[in-house]
């Protein structure tokens, strides 16, 4: 599959709305993650490598938000147990179409079932690894805590959640500086101050951060005894939870 370099937000006359998972973004995806999230690719590697020392036998591993499937193939490479299942959800029609066709092209033996579903609505159970990276910041903080102690409900002992999110600071200094940090790191990767304000407006009522501390809370709360930042570029972090 052909993906094309993403210049959605550089049409100075195009009307802007919020920002949606929708085609033109899902044919722009690669190209779009990469220049927006710092380390995006280390996270990918990282957690397939994790995934091979959390997923168990017999058991499923899921991929919340998995839109065109890096972090299932990437486990799919890292899982050592043929009978461990992956789930994949994403709410994006867009997404999925082509998160099968990835994953009907990959060669790896682990089965993977992919659905076209809101995160809030799937049931977790007999889970040994499940994976949020940036899908959780798409929710209202409200509706947070039910999917995170959905997840460790449903995992077995010994199971862990990685968490990546996008944060804010709860000190404006803080927040100017590593705001600031993230538009080099975006105008480093090519694009123009037009993209960049038009993006961050798009997505100022859909992607909703939260400081850490504010995560750590929530992921303790639900029962994970082990939360650790175990990755971090400015102002994106990945948590890693275990349920002991
Ligand atoms: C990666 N994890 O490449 N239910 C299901 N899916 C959702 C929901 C929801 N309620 N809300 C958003 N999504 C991926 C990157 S992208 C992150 C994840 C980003 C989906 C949405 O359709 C999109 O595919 C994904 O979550 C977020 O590692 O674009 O910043």
């Amino acid at each position: 599959m052909n993906y094309k370099k993403d210049k959605l937000f550089s049409d100075p006359d195009m009307t802007l709305s919020d920002f949606v998972f929708d085609e033109q973004v899902a044919d722009v995806f690669p190209d779009m993650i990469v220049r927006s999230v710092p380390g995006y690719r280390t996270i990918i590697s990282q957690i397939g490598m994790l995934s091979g020392r959390f997923a168990q036998p017999g058991t499923h591993v899921y991929d919340m938000g998995c839109s065109l499937g890096a972090v299932t193939l990437a486990m799919r490479r890292g899982i050592k147990h043929k009978d461990c299942k992956i789930v994949a959800i994403d709410n994006s029609e867009a997404m999925v179409k082509r998160c099968q066709s990835h994953c009907q092209r990959d060669t790896g033996m682990v089965p993977v079932e992919i659905i076209c579903r809101d995160i809030r609505e799937i049931e977790i159970n007999n889970a040994s690894f499940a994976v949020l990276n940036f899908t959780l910041q798409f929710l209202e903080p409200s509706e947070r805590y039910k999917v995170i102690n959905n997840i460790f409900n449903g995992l077995v002992p010994g199971g862990a959640l990685i968490l990546s999110e996008k944060i804010s600071f709860s000190d404006n200094n803080r927040q100017k500086l590593f705001d600031n940090l993230y538009y080099d790191f975006k105008r480093y990767n090519g694009y123009s101050e037009l993209e960049i304000s038009r993006k961050r407006e798009a997505l100022d009522n859909v992607l909703k951060r939260e400081p850490k501390d504010g995560h750590i809370k929530r992921l303790k709360s639900a029962g994970f005894t082990i939360v650790e930042e175990w990755f971090r570029c400015f102002n994106f972090v990945s948590f890693l939870a275990v349920k002991e």
